[in-house]
């Protein structure tokens, strides 16, 4: 009936296609999680509808008329009881059952799974590939177990993959775990769409919108990944995508690509790529606007207080610091909530991040003309 939603049912972003109950099925769980969800729901609808029916027909049959005597003539019928009573026994075991080898799949993981770092925080996700390379999207190899090693860094968030019937909580202060082994590789758009997408995204100002072109910037279609353990204010932003490679080459060309700066590409652009990709947008806005943390326009060679009550200038050696330290310093009237960074950014990373905050600085010397001015919401944090 509806080939194409409007969109400002964005919430069904999703459904412009044909309607089905669950979303698309690729991973080894799947199946099972779906048969087992099948015969709780029938059992339930088996059940629910003679009992109601039930209670409506004796509800009118034995009414009696306003003002007559109520009476009470229960009696016993003990085949009839010992039958309900045993009979719904049985389904009751087998959900158990069911359900329990269900939970115990999803908490062993075979040996040999591969090992992909998670950090949960307001509101985002960093996953650590190894070798200094993180990434806000998650890559895997189709066939291949992985097992995710999550931790966060200030509530506690879940993890959950629709596709894969795959969901689990990661809670501060502990490592959590869980795994699963993807059966359907994303497939790749044709390098004309990739190229109109990446064309039309330079022209809007260089954000990647994933619910827009349904593919990522490297032109993979994804699976969706949701936050599903309410963490806040911007708990419905917390989503990513989810990618699975063909092969092996295939992946590790990926984590190759965004391994480390390009040597021609210029140190600003890349701080911006560091940016999006590690979460610092989650907290920290670059249009002036307060968020956990102060807008990166108010940085850069402005003068800082803190909390302590002294004040600084924000040089290359203050953001340094900021980023690998957080609590050294910290800038009055926000939460000390930032993690530290140290050994997850290199230098040229670091190098990267100020170039780039020289650029969106309000007052830096070679500062953006283009970059809007603070809003009062942000001006009374200076002070
Ligand atoms: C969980 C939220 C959060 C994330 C993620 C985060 N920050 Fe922060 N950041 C804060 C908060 C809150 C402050 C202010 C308190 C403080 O100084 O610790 C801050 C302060 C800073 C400062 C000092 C700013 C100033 O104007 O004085 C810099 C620089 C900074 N962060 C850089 C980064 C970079 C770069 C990243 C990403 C690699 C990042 N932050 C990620 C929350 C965050
Ligand atoms: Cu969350």
């Amino acid at each position: 009936m509806f080939t194409k939603l409007p969109a400002s049912l964005s919430l069904l972003g999703d459904y412009t296609g044909s309607f089905d109950w669950f979303p698309e099925s690729a991973s080894t769980f799947s199946n099972d999680i779906d048969w087992l969800f099948g015969f709780i729901s029938t059992i339930c609808i088996l059940f629910f509808i003679p009992i109601v029916f039930c209670l409506f027909y004796f509800a009118y049959k034995y009414h009696k008329p306003k003002g007559e005597k109520a009476e009470s003539n229960a009696s016993h019928n003990t085949p009839l009881e010992l039958a309900w009573s045993i009979l719904p026994s049985f389904f009751l075991v087998g959900m158990f059952v069911f359900g329990a080898k269900a939970y115990l799949d999803h908490r062993t993981v075979p040996d040999g799974a591969n090992e992909i770092g998670v950090q949960a925080f307001k509101w985002g996700w960093t996953f650590d590939y190894g070798g200094g390379v993180f990434n806000p999207e998650l890559h895997l190899l189709v066939d291949e177990p992985t097992k995710l090693s999550m931790r966060s860094s200030d509530v506690i968030h879940s993890l959950f993959i629709p596709a894969f019937r795959a969901k689990k909580d990661v809670v501060p202060g502990r490592y959590n775990y869980m795994w699963f082994m993807p059966t359907v590789a994303s497939e790749k758009v044709s390098q004309e769409r990739l190229d109109e997408a990446l064309a039309a995204t330079e022209a809007a100002g260089g954000e990647w919108d994933y619910d827009r072109w349904q593919f990522t910037k490297d032109g993979y279609k994804f699976f969706d990944l949701y936050c599903t353990e309410y963490c806040g204010k911007d708990h419905s932003m917390m989503q990513t995508v989810v990618v699975v490679h063909e092969s092996l080459d295939d992946l590790n060309a990926w984590i190759e690509k965004y391994s480390k700066r390009d040597p021609n590409m210029d140190p600003a652009e890349y701080g911006k790529q560091l940016y999006e990709q590690r979460g610092c947008k989650g907290c920290h806005s670059i249009d002036g606007s307060k968020r956990v943390g102060p807008s990166f326009t108010e940085s850069f060679g402005n003068q800082r207080p803190f909390a302590t009550g002294e004040a600084g200038v924000a040089d290359e050696n203050y953001i340094r610091e900021s980023i690998l330290y957080p609590k050294a310093k910290v800038v009055a009237g926000y939460q000390p909530v930032m993690p530290s960074y140290k050994g997850q950014l290199s230098d040229d990373d670091l190098y990267s991040i100020v170039e780039y905050l020289k650029t969106i600085s309000e007052y830096a010397p070679e500062g953006d003309a283009t970059s809007s001015p603070a809003d009062a919401e942000s001006s009374e944090t200076v002070n």
